[in-house]
């Protein structure tokens, strides 16, 4: 037995699946067959227990009261954020702030650090395969204080051009903001060449870590990223709950974010002086029982590990890409040598949205369209493609389904 197939032995996926109520139903009575994962991921029982627990026995708010039950609500809330610390290896707990997502992430820092930061003429680097929380904020940035966008381009295959990133690369560029792993296309970037290459020229550099923390080994320090961010809802845990990570020393000398409760030391018409890390980044009541819940998600991932899961997802990846290549006029976009468990393709003459909508009827759920990277689908020239994600539950007879409802599906729009 290889390395790969002992590891994948690990994982009893029929055994794992009885954990995800969800997989259980039907959709348009046909077994669901959930292939969105890079949208979101089902949710383990686990997940879902936490929730209802946190709202039946100690709800409360956080950081302010001193009866119990508010000492446990935050007891539990600050349990996550060493939960994520040790998921993502940062030094401490100060360098974890929770946000809403990947992309309250991202605009934070935007709104923070690179606003502070940055003037008319600095360049700030992003990479052509990049989802819009990776994009527009930068626009906005650029349009208000004259920073200068540039773009790595994306090969054929769907690989970053690493020798135009370093043509690009100068004194001028002052941030780097780059997704670990494509949503589109699977496609995982060499991220750790790109931190010490644009830390070379002088740059910081944020890791839009949304698909890449279900899928990778994160070790933030290792990478040595001056910014993390990822979202709870893509790794097994509740929707409303992100992460940014970011180095103690920059996270100290950047502005807050939002101003409000939470976030302040002390309040005065004199003048207003500001929570400690990771405080000041945590205005208002945050989304405390899905950050609780969120914790279950990663002891989940954890008690499974991530190379076993990421054994099993290629041999998902591998067989679903062998039997989508039978299929006439199907072409898979986004061939890199490093890729996770996402297939994008399109098939001649045929619609992506036809697609959807015909194996959704099959009880079949696959994303269709622009996937939020418009610029990607521009440079492959096509509006849009039909992707499928595989997630730890998912089954080789769940591909065999994919592959022959698009056969049957294909033939009935041709
Ligand atoms: N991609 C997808 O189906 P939020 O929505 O904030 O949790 O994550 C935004 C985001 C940022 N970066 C990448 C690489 C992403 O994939 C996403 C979310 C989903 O591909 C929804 S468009």
């Amino acid at each position: 037995m290889t390395a790969a197939a002992s590891l994948e032995a690990m994982i009893d996926v029929h055994a794992l699946r009885q954990q995800f109520p969800i997989l259980a139903r039907e959709v348009k009575g046909k077994p669901l067959v959930y292939f969105d994962n890079a949208a979101t991921s089902q949710k383990p029982r686990l997940v879902i227990d936490a929730l209802v627990n946190y709202y039946s026995q100690f709800n409360a708010n956080i950081h302010r009261g001193i009866h119990s039950l508010a000492e446990e609500a935050t007891a539990a809330y600050e349990a996550t954020r060493e939960a994520v610390r040790a998921f993502v290896n940062a030094a401490s707990r100060e360098e974890i702030v929770f946000t809403r997502g990947t992309t309250e992430s991202i605009n934070l820092v935007a709104y923070t650090w690179a606003r502070q930061e940055l003037k008319a003429g600095d360049e700030i680097i992003v990479s052509g395969m990049e989802h819009h929380s990776n994009i527009v904020p930068w626009q906005m940035l650029c349009a208000e204080k004259g920073t200068v966008l540039k773009v790595i381009p994306v090969t054929d295959n769907g690989e970053l051009d690493m020798d135009a990133f370093r043509k690009l690369l100068s004194q001028r560029t002052k941030f780097v903001s780059v997704v670990q792993v494509s949503n589109a296309l699977g496609t995982v970037n060499p991220v750790q060449q790109i931190i010490r290459e644009a830390h070379a020229a002088g740059a910081k550099v944020l890791v839009d870590g949304a698909q890449s923390a279900v899928h990778l080994d994160i070790d933030v320090q290792a990478l040595d990223a001056d910014f993390f961010a990822f979202s709870s809802h893509k790794v097994y845990g509740p929707t409303g709950v992100g992460v940014l990570y970011g180095k103690k020393e920059l996270l100290l000398a950047m502005p807050p974010f939002q101003g409000g409760g939470e976030m302040i030391k002390q309040v005065s018409f004199d003048g207003t002086t500001y929570a400690d890390l990771p405080y000041k980044f945590e205005a208002g009541t945050p989304n405390i029982a899905d950050t609780v819940a969120f914790k279950a998600a990663i002891n989940f991932v954890n008690s499974i590990g991530k190379a076993a899961i990421r054994a099993h997802e290629n041999d998902l990846l591998a067989y679903a890409s062998e039997r989508l290549k039978t299929i006439p006029g199907l072409r898979i976009i986004g061939q890199a040598k490093e890729k996770v468990s996402v297939i994008s393709f399109v098939v001649d003459k045929v619609h992506p949205q036809d697609i959807g909508i015909l194996l959704d009827n099959r009880g079949i759920a696959v994303r269709t369209g622009h996937h939020c990277a418009q610029p990607l689908m521009q440079r492959f020239g096509i509006s849009g493609t039909t992707r499928a994600s595989f997630a730890l539950y998912n089954t080789r007879e769940e591909i065999d389904a994919l592959v022959s409802g698009l056969e049957k599906v294909i033939k009935m729009l041709l």
